[in-house]
């Protein structure tokens, strides 16, 4: 008998408790690390070993690259999953990770930056005849009178992006001609500051897309897969509150195309692992955003509608393997729904942390809660306030809705307020039921 490889889980919360489950599935040793206010854990109480990496403010635990290394070596790891959000999308923590001899459950540094920058990412994915917007041809020049020129030729409404933006930081919306150079400075500024470089470009502008994107895995022997499409168009504040699989309303043919192009491109940039395509929808088509190259809050609806245990997947082709099943095999079934349920006030959004005093989750037939809280949980504010991911799955979508329904009903969380009174309203609303969300109608109060 080998002896079992270890896993090192550099993350907290419901994702930390998933990738434990799947590591023991997988029969792999899992270790937990964990800050000063994250001993209560759920997860740690199912792993083979755990470390305290050091004090609540995230920057000195789960952002400390050299304190989860030392963890990682303290225990003898062999692979580091660093789950989502914190390093998760770092290229650095990646190459760190290798160097020390350790998997990182991930793609490549080298594709991360690739995907990280988002004209780098725009450039491969026109390359790799995946639809994107017209807009300018890589960054835009130093020059305004150049700038001017280029997005004269766009048109307007344009958009102005950072290059090394993401989630809706260092945007600027360019509605006339005369506008330009102010939006691009200021963009340039914002990026700047938020990211230490001023790359911006530019791009015609939607009014009101749908967020549609696509799950891939991709395994070392060139082989790739999309595992469907995603609607995650029900957001405030770039925070997703409920998402979906399929998405409504979509012909499925033009949803396998994509699908399709997007898990060519995986083999032309060399993917390997589990991500995301981002697409804008509207009118009809598909326009390229952005890439995640890491595994995603929302990853459940599309396990429940292909069968497909992505987290798993992502282990196994992290160790080598090939993927266990081709693009025939994958079916979507039904539909699925995903609530996430944050600790936060559902009116202001502002977060609630403090102690859960009841706890009584949904359950049923195609009812799945995945998360790390229980009764006398204290959430910490040092973090995300997201508590727990309520999905279900049903053979059509009314279905789903009606489950959804009755399991925000059924689940009681006591102590702090949650964003679920919201979710029930968005259950409800005209425009969730008819497939026409866009990712403005929250915010355009379209849904109370
Ligand atoms: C856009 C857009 C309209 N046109 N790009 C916002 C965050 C970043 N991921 C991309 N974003 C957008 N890019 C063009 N050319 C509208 C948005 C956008 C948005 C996109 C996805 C989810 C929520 C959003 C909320 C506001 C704006």
């Amino acid at each position: 008998m080998t002896k079992p490889m270890r896993v090192l889980i550099a993350n907290r919360g419901e994702i930390a408790l998933r990738i434990t489950r799947a590591c023991g599935l997988m029969g792999l040793e899992t270790i937990g690390v964990y800050s000063e206010a994250d001993a209560g854990l759920a997860h740690l109480a199912c792993v083979d070993a755990k470390v305290c990496i050091g004090p609540a403010s995230a920057a000195q635990s789960y952002l400390d690259q050299e304190r989860i290394l030392r963890a990682a070596r303290l225990c003898s790891a062999d692979m580091v999953h660093p789950g989502y959000g914190f390093l998760s999308e770092n290229a650095a923590f990646a190459e760190a990770v290798e160097q020390a001899g350790l998997i990182f459950i991930g793609p490549s540094a080298q594709v991360m930056r690739l995907m990280g920058d988002k004209i780098s990412a725009k450039q491969e994915m026109v390359a790799a005849g995946v639809p994107c917007l017209p807009g300018s041809d890589g960054a835009l020049p130093d020059n305004m009178q150049d700038t001017q020129r280029i997005c004269d030729a766009i048109g307007y409404p344009l958009i102005v992006k950072a290059s090394a933006g993401g989630g809706g930081r260092g945007m600027r919306i360019v509605e006339t001609s005369k506008d330009v150079a102010n939006a691009v400075s200021n963009a340039r500024q914002e990026s700047l500051l938020a990211f230490g470089k001023q790359d911006v470009y530019a791009e015609r502008f939607l009014k009101s897309p749908r967020h549609i994107e696509i799950q891939i895995v991709a395994d070392r022997h060139g082989n790739a897969v999309w595992l469907g499409g995603r609607d995650c168009s029900v957001q405030r504040r770039h925070q997703k509150l409920v998402e979906e699989a399929p998405p409504a309303g979509i012909p499925a043919q033009d949803l396998a195309t994509l699908g399709a192009q997007c898990a060519k491109a995986c083999q032309q940039i060399g993917y390997v692992g589990v991500g995301t395509f981002e697409f804008l929808y509207e009118d009809g088509q598909f326009c390229f955003i952005e890439m995640n190259t890491r595994l995603q809050v929302e990853h459940p609806v599309t396990e429940m509608t292909s069968g497909i245990d992505i987290v798993r997947e992502q282990i196994a082709v992290a160790l080598g393997h090939p993927l266990s099943f081709t693009q025939a095999d994958i079916k979507c079934a039904g539909h699925a729904i995903e609530c996430r349920i944050n600790a936060e006030n559902p009116d202001t959004f502002l977060p609630h942390p403090g102690k859960i005093t009841q706890w009584w989750p949904a359950g049923g037939p195609g009812v799945r809660m995945d998360s790390h809280i229980y009764e006398s949980y204290v959430v910490p504010p040092y973090y995300d306030s997201l508590i727990a991911k309520l999905i279900v799955h049903g053979n059509t979508r009314e279905d789903a809705i009606e489950r959804m329904r009755a399991a925000l009903d059924e689940t009681h969380i006591g102590g702090i307020s949650t964003t679920i009174p919201l979710q029930q309203r968005v259950l409800q609303a005209d425009a969730f039921l008819d497939g026409t969300v866009t990712v403005h109608s929250l915010d355009q109060g379209l849904m109370k």
